[in-house]
């Protein structure tokens, strides 16, 4: 316990001063200091000394707090956690990490791509999803997206898409998303980024929660067994919570409601043990299945259907432990798409070969030194034991004079250093055969010319209200772009996809349909994917979910009650959404405290709502600005609404109609569970 102490000599200030088990406060170097308030003068109103090590040291060391933030994936939010395979694959690979049974701690990262650090949670955006595995055989580290495909086949054009997507060079906005000239330059010029441009203009980047969001290693990369043997993989997380996004009406006004909405939703459903946890699948091929396909398997800008390749769920991860200092380890993670282990292994995909050159030397610039790896967050958890040495931030003591291999000082009796094993990571013979070696040459293979195929078949395999939010996106975006000539191109290129959209799109901005983009390749249709869905893999469940309750003066606590039990449940959590943070006066005359003010909580926060109100507490709050648009939002973003009785004035309101979301107090229970898409205006099925 801390002691506060008042100083008399300066003006009567607090001073914690150390007594008990409290520990005393020091220097850097450990030298004790006996007053942290104030700074060493000539006299009580002279000059500060520049002998005054204590002060120095504490700006100097805050005037170096930041370092320089990651150039893409810079605001995210981490937790610890465990992965366990759940499964034997050893006929596929020989890394412990997959023995079935074995837990290994993880620490994970999502991110969103073109905001920096302080940028908001819910732009229309791409999320990272980084996952390290400390294993046995060392670090293991899984750096993927929310999103299966990539914008880019090769990593030479990374920096053109990345300075084209984040903030424009001279103005510096938009700070975070993609709606402005300079992306939809680059876009409508690079045909092959027209597959991700679906996604990125669909629901997937508008996710409910970061715990409600699959993520996707994109590339294809090896399994290698005990034998040497090596299959094609696909990794793929997916959670138990199912999928789920927010419209965009909503995630607007998300943004305005909570800039931290994903890293608060993240941080208190584990601090509240409600342990987020997501399946570790693969999709395993080999060389025949690869050869078979209409698109090249080592193309990041295409995936493999699950219904050609199904999803083996090998392993579950829960993130069980917030971060207990988010610089420490969230912001000095380093995440190398090279930290492979024995058993796993690159394939030859030129986005995948780029990323690994690029990771390594954007760690060592970010945190400084060569040594990041001894970092705590990012320390193998085997120890690393070779003979690199010295450089900036050293922090561990080698013993010995060998530093160097061969050696032989062990024969003398001096330690001689570690050895090779002959169970070490070795790579595996490339199974995509000879011809893939060769000249040297800026080239690409044939297949990665089809621009146009998948995303065909992403377009098909969205449900009606899914193509109507692409179509959405895209105007919307477009609407933000200023030359003329850019808005053709990109409906130019829709126009390979679908013709249906680009109408839609062109129409939605006001331009006569432009005639199609020449396509390099001519795209083939295929089978229809249901698992690209979000609306289709959603689960009717309230886990995860919270229901906003609104309540005021007079409302019945018999009927909040009844509410919150049927909620909790379900599974879900409640909050208590009230016009005074301090609560509400009840029917019964009892206090009923608030979790939130209705100014401050408004419905967007909510998984679907109910209205707990009295003739003359809904009378008060149709006055109120707030509580009407808390209603009317609600009724807006497909949510269920629960009312009352007597609070049916409000919904009046509100323009909320009759629908089967729109509900008695007892059914918000199985009502909540749903989003209601037939609200939804400007829905038009296929052609
Ligand atoms: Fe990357 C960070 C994911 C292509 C260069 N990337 C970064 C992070 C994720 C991804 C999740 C944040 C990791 C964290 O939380 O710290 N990146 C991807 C995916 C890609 C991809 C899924 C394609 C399939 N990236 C990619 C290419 C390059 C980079 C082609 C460069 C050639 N990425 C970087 C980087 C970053 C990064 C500049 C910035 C901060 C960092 O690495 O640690 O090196």
């Amino acid at each position: 316990m801390t002691e506060q102490n008042r100083n008399p000599g300066n003006g009567g200030e607090t001073h914690q001063q150390a007594g008990g088990d409290v520990p005393v406060l020091t220097t850097n170097h450990g030298v004790p200091v006996s007053d942290n308030q104030n700074s060493l003068k000539s006299g009580a109103r002279g000059p500060t000394l520049l002998e005054d090590f204590v002060l120095r040291e504490k700006i100097f060391h805050f005037d170096h707090e930041r370092i320089p933030e990651r150039i893409v994936h810079a605001r995210g939010s981490g937790a610890h956690g465990v992965f366990e395979a759940t499964d034997d694959i050893s006929d596929l690979t020989r890394a412990a990490v997959f023995t079935k049974g074995t837990k290994t701690e993880v620490f994970t990262r999502f991110s969103t791509v073109a905001g920096g650090a302080g940028s908001v949670d819910t732009p229309r955006d791409v999320r990272g999803f980084a996952v390290k595995f400390y294993t046995t055989e060392g670090n293991w580290d899984l750096v993927g997206n929310n999103i299966p495909v990539f914008f880019i086949q090769d990593a030479i054009k990374f920096p053109d898409l990345i300075h084209s997507v984040k903030m424009e060079a001279d103005r510096a906005y938009p700070q975070a998303g993609s709606a402005h000239d300079t992306f939809w330059d680059w876009a409508s010029l690079t045909p092959e980024s027209t597959h991700m441009q679906l996604w990125a203009m669909s629901d997937r980047t508008l996710p409910r929660s970061l715990r409600m969001m699959e993520g996707f290693g994109v590339h294809t990369f090896q399994l290698v067994n005990a034998e040497g043997k090596s299959s094609f993989v696909k990794f793929h997380w997916k959670p138990r919570l199912g999928l789920q996004s927010t419209i965009w009406d909503e995630t607007l006004k998300l943004q305005a409601a909570d800039n931290d909405y994903h890293r608060r939703d993240l941080w208190e459903a584990i601090d509240g043990g409600d342990f987020p946890e997501w399946d570790l699948g693969i999709q395993v091929f080999d060389k025949a299945f690869a050869d078979a396909q209409p698109y090249d398997v080592l193309d990041s800008t295409k995936l493999i259907p699950e219904e050609d390749v199904p999803v083996r769920i090998i392993g579950t991860m829960t993130l069980n432990r917030n971060a207990d200092n988010f610089f420490a380890e969230t912001e000095q993670v380093a995440f190398l798409p090279t930290n492979v282990v024995p058993g796993i292994d690159f394939s030859n995909d030129p986005l995948l070969q780029g990323r690994l050159f690029s990771y390594l030397d954007t760690q060592k610039s970010r945190l400084g030194t060569t040594n990041f790896h001894q970092i705590p967050i990012n320390a193998p958890r085997n120890d690393a034991q070779n003979f690199q040495r010295d450089g900036m931030m050293q922090t561990k003591v080698p013993k010995g004079r060998a530093n160097y291999e061969p050696n032989s000082l062990s024969v003398i009796g001096e330690d001689g250093g570690p050895r090779e094993s002959p169970n070490g990571f070795a790579t595996t013979t490339n199974p995509t055969g000879p011809d893939e070696q060769g000249e040297k040459l800026r080239i690409r293979a044939e297949l990665f010319g089809d621009h146009y195929s998948q995303a065909r078949l992403f377009w098909v395999s969205m449900t009606d209200n899914e193509r109507a939010h692409i179509a959405s996106a895209f105007t919307f975006e477009l609407s933000k772009v200023g030359p003329a000539h850019i808005r053709k191109r990109v409906v130019a290129n829709l126009r390979n996809v679908n013709e249906e959209l680009a109408a839609r799109v062109a129409d939605g901005i006001g331009m006569d349909l432009p005639p199609a983009n020449p396509a390099f390749r001519e795209p083939v249709d295929m089978a229809p994917s249901p698992a690209l869905s979000i609306q289709r893999n959603m689960k009717d469940t309230l886990a995860g979910r919270m229901v906003g309750v609104l309540i005021a003066d007079g409302s019945d606590g018999a009927e909040i009650d009844t509410v919150t039990s049927a909620i909790e449940g379900a599974g879900g959590k409640v909050f208590l959404v009230a016009p005074k943070v301090g609560g509400a006066k009840l029917a019964d005359g009892s206090m009923k405290e608030a979790h939130g003010q209705l100014a401050g909580s408004p419905s967007q926060l909510f998984d679907a709502v109910a209205v707990v109100l009295s003739a003359d507490g809904a009378r008060a709050l149709l006055k109120e600005g707030a509580a009407v648009q808390w209603v009317m939002d609600a009724f807006g973003h497909l949510k269920a609404v629960a009312a009352s009785a007597d609070a049916r004035p409000l919904l009046d309101r509100a323009g909320v109609e009759k629908d089967e979301g729109v509900v008695a107090l007892d059914q918000i229970a199985s009502a909540a569970t749903k989003r209601y898409w037939a609200r939804e205006d400007g829905v038009r099925t296929l052609a």
